[in-house]
Parts: C-alpha cells; sequence; structure tokens
C-alpha cells in the first residue's frame, strides 16, 4: 500500500477531490461525510481525555442488547446525533445504542441519506486503555424524499452502501473510509486538528498468516469451525504451511483495521450460545465487510456474502468472516466440509 509523502491533503480536500471525479454528485454527500469527522474529533477528544478526568466506568444503565452502556458510549452517541441531525443531509438515524430509529428533529429538513452507527464499538476496553473505534454506514433513503426517513431506509442489503467506514482511537488516532472507489486512511494531527491521508488506496494482502477470534469460544463452535483454527494453527509440512499466528484485541475496529493492513482473516463465528453471531449487521458487519471488500479482501457470514444479506431487524446479528480473500476462502473449505 502506498504510503503518501509528497503531498498533505485532508479529508476535506480528499472528499471535495473525490467529488469531482464523480459525475452528478451534488456536494450533499460530501458535506455528509464533513459534518462526521467533527463528531469523530470531538468523539476522539473525549477518548483521548477518558484517563484524566472523571469519565470511566459505566453509567449503570443497559442498552437494548442487555449490555452495560459506558459513559463514553452515551457520550460518543450523543455527539454523533447532535453533529448530523440538522445538515439537511439525513432523513433518520440509527445507532446501536438505540432501539428504535432517530428521527430528524421536526425543525430541521429532511435529506436523502440514512446514517447507522456503533458510536464507541469495543467499549469492554475503555477501562483498560485499549483500542476502541467508531462505525458508520450511509445508504441511500428509499422512500420518498421531504418526509421523514422509514425502517425501510434503513433494512437494506449492504452492498447498496453509499460509503462506510471507522475510526480506530489508538496509539494515534485513524480514519480509514470508502464511498466506494478505493479506500483511504486519514490519521488525525490533533496539533492542527486535521485528518491527514497517510494511508492512499489501501489493498489488503492477498493472504495473511494472522487468525483473530475468541478462542475462548472454541468449545461453542460446531466442528467445522473447530477444523478450521486447528489447521490454522498446525504446521503441515506436506502443504507447505506454517502454523498462523493469533491475534484478538476484543475490539473489531481494531481486529479488522490491523487484518487489513497486515492481511489473514477476522472470525466471530456462530456458536450454540449465539446461534447468529454476535456482531450487529447492519452498523458493524456490513461497514467492515464494505471497506475490507473495497480494499480487495472478502467478509462472508458462513453461507453468503455479508454485503447480500437482505436485513430484517435493525439490530440483527450475522456471523462475521471477513479479510484477506485467500484466508476467507480457506474458512469457506472447511465450514462447507460438512
Ligand atoms: P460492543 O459493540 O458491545 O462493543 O461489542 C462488539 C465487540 C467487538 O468489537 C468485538 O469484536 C467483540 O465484541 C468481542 O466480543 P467477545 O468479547 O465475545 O470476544
Ligand atoms: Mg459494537
Amino acid at each position: 500500500m502506498p504510503l503518501v509523502s509528497n503531498k498533505v491533503v485532508t479529508i476535506e480536500r480528499h472528499i471535495i477531490e473525490q467529488q469531482e471525479r464523480s459525475n452528478g454528485a451534488t456536494g450533499d454527500f460530501s458535506s455528509l461525510l464533513r459534518d462526521l469527522t467533527l463528531a469523530f474529533k470531538i468523539i476522539n477528544r473525549e477518548v483521548m481525555q477518558a484517563g484524566l478526568v472523571d469519565a470511566l466506568g459505566a453509567t449503570g444503565t443497559e442498552n437494548i442488547q442487555g449490555e452495560l452502556v459506558q459513559k463514553l458510549d452515551a457520550f460518543a452517541d450523543t455527539v454523533i446525533f447532535r453533529a448530523m441531525d440538522h445538515g439537511g443531509h439525513l432523513c433518520a438515524m440509527a445507532s446501536e445504542e438505540n432501539e428504535n430509529i432517530l428521527p430528524i428533529p421536526k425543525q430541521y429538513r429532511c435529506g436523502k441519506y440514512v446514517l447507522l452507527f456503533d458510536p464507541l464499538d469495543g467499549s469492554s476496553n475503555i477501562d483498560v486503555n485499549v483500542s476502541i473505534g467508531t462505525i458508520f454506514s450511509i445508504l441511500r433513503r428509499i422512500t420518498p424524499e421531504d418526509i421523514p426517513g422509514e425502517m425501510e431506509d434503513f433494512l437494506q442489503p449492504g452492498y447498496k452502501q453509499i460509503a462506510a467506514g471507522y475510526t480506530i482511537y489508538g496509539p494515534s488516532t485513524m480514519l480509514v473510509y470508502t464511498a466506494g472507489r478505493g479506500v483511504y486512511g486519514f490519521t488525525y494531527d490533533p496539533s492542527v486538528g486535521e485528518f491527514i491521508l497517510s494511508h492512499d488506496d489501501i489493498r489488503i494482502p492477498e493472504r495473511g498468516s494472522i487468525y483473530s477470534v475468541n478462542e475462548g469460544n472454541y468449545h461453542k463452535w460446531d466442528r467445522q469451525m473447530q477444523n478450521y483454527i486447528d489447521w490454522a494453527k498446525s504446521d503441515i509440512p506436506e502443504e507447505d504451511k506454517k502454523a498462523y499466528s493469533l491475534r484478538y484485541i476484543g475490539s473489531m475496529v481494531a481486529d479488522v483495521h490491523r487484518t487489513l493492513l497486515y492481511g489473514g482473516v477476522f472470525l466471530y463465528p456462530a456458536d450454540i450460545k449465539s446461534y447468529k453471531g454476535k456482531l450487529r449487521l447492519l452498523y458493524e458487519a456490513n461497514p467492515m465487510s464494505f471497506v475490507v471488500e473495497q480494499a480487495g479482501g472478502a467478509a462472508h457470514d458462513g453461507k453468503q456474502r455479508v454485503l447480500e444479506i437482505i436485513p430484517e431487524k435493525l439490530h440483527q446479528r450475522t456471523p462475521l468472516i471477513v479479510g484477506s480473500p485467500k484466508n476467507v476462502e480457506e474458512v469457506e473449505r472447511f465450514l462447507n466440509a460438512g
């Protein structure tokens, strides 16, 4: 992947340049993306100070998934909503933290897109200062314009996404996004308050030697998945195959980001406890799958391409196998072995 060395490009400039290249773009979408980056900067500021101020710990309430909501989750959820509710681009939003879709306040204009987001993914890692991230997905509405967005605007398959991406709050903060024409990564420079293009046209390695999965669930998986993991961590001289390394952070954004740059496979399979997997289709699996596919990778649920799943529910879960095309193919081979 070429690292950018000869010019300084902010995300704003990049979005404008991309828009100029796309015939018929109105600028509406570009300004939507620009509004989103403001929310990410505010969340980043708060995440970076989490150890300094009394922002750690849980609010004590549970979200609709029955998980304890951390203070920063709630903060990030509100920041994104408030940054995006008045731009005139969106007709509704939905997030992991809210059971129902979020309407645009009546005083603001309704636009032609819907935004889905996971405000802070991997939030169980906040208290231990491990990377977390924000994930977003943008779809064009299918209901008529000028009325509030409806559930059917959200329940579209992932291949319909107009743009998707994530921000990872780690040793440095990075925003990675695709608008369907390649994947671009921007590193945040806090001294100037800008996301600067640092990873131009990211391509995932065709094959990697890292697998990433919560192997504590091994005994809850079906035999085929166990067989794959047994194979992945074996030296097989006759196949000229060395044991893969295991890396698992427990923050999907961080695990998929590493997979995108180093190659390999990230898995969150179904198991006997979570028979549909753990990750949410619309605002976790779909956006990450879109990014990885746009970088030349693959994303499956064990039976089909994730981006072709027809969603039935806003908070629907899906098994996820995402990463380098050859590694995803290997997993599929084991899952289809019967
Ligand atoms: P969250 O949205 O509640 O943070 O949960 C999603 C996270 C993912 O980031 C990560 O891949 C997964 O949960 C880890 O789950 P587990 O602890 O079961 O390995
Ligand atoms: Mg999440």
